[in-house]
């Protein structure tokens, strides 16, 4: 009877390799047509009125958007796939809004500046590299699938920084703040991994 089983579960082994998507990083399943909701906050009505985007700390101008002035600078989308530390990654999403180098250009980042702070409307806040949030690598969006982004998912507007775990991706997004040092957030404060490549699976502080 081993005999006769251990082949089999050799053979779907391999098979199970194989056919694994390319786009799926280690640890990682395929959350398909579903979008979970991972929120430490209750979802906050913010009208879009009411909504502020602002670039400060290490920079020559600090400057505010109104929801009009952010929508005036030139858009830009991305389509592609994203990943949570809880493990689901969902593939071909499309973003729409304003890559965050439009924001940043505005403000001129002093040269001393190495991270940044995204802060939200509701007190959370996620840190990362400048280096992760420019060079087309990080966008605000208002637009999921060409429709208003749902408040549960971040809307008004959410930070987008797809290379990186999705909690890096703050919702309700209500600034950025350069700094010469890391400083960790919510999520990094509770054990989590300061940067939280997928591709190198680090997802907590000692991975
Ligand atoms: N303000 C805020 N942003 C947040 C979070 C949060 O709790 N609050 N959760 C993060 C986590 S852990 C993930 S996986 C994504 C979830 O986004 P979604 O709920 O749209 O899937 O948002 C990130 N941004
Ligand atoms: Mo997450």
């Amino acid at each position: 009877m081993t005999s006769a089983v251990e082949p089999t579960r050799g053979f779907t082994g391999r098979s199970r390799a194989a056919d694994r998507d390319p786009r799926l990083p280690p640890g990682q399943y395929d959350a398909r047509d579903t979008w979970p909701v991972l929120s430490a906050e209750v979802t906050p009505t913010i009208a879009t009125a009411d909504w502020t985007f602002r670039v400060d700390g290490l920079v020559d101008g600090a400057r505010t958007w109104d929801w009009d002035a952010a929508h005036a600078l030139p858009r830009s989308e991305y389509r592609g796939d994203i990943h949570c530390v809880t493990g689901w990654s969902k593939f071909g999403v499309r973003f729409g809004g304003v890559s965050v180098d439009a924001f940043l250009e505005a403000a001129r980042p002093s040269p001393a500046a190495t991270h940044v702070v995204a802060w939200s409307h509701t007190g959370y806040a996620a840190n990362l590299p400048l280096a992760d949030v420019t060079g087309g690598r990080a966008w605000i969006v208002w637009e999921y699938d060409g429709a208003p982004l749902a408040p549960e998912h971040g809307g008004p507007a959410r930070l987008v920084v797809p290379h990186l775990y999705f909690w890096k991706s703050t919702k309700w997004i209500a600034g950025l703040r350069l700094l010469d040092h890391d400083e960790s957030g919510f999520w990094e404060q509770n054990g989590y991994h300061h940067r939280g490549n997928p591709w190198q699976e680090q997802r907590y502080a000692h991975d």
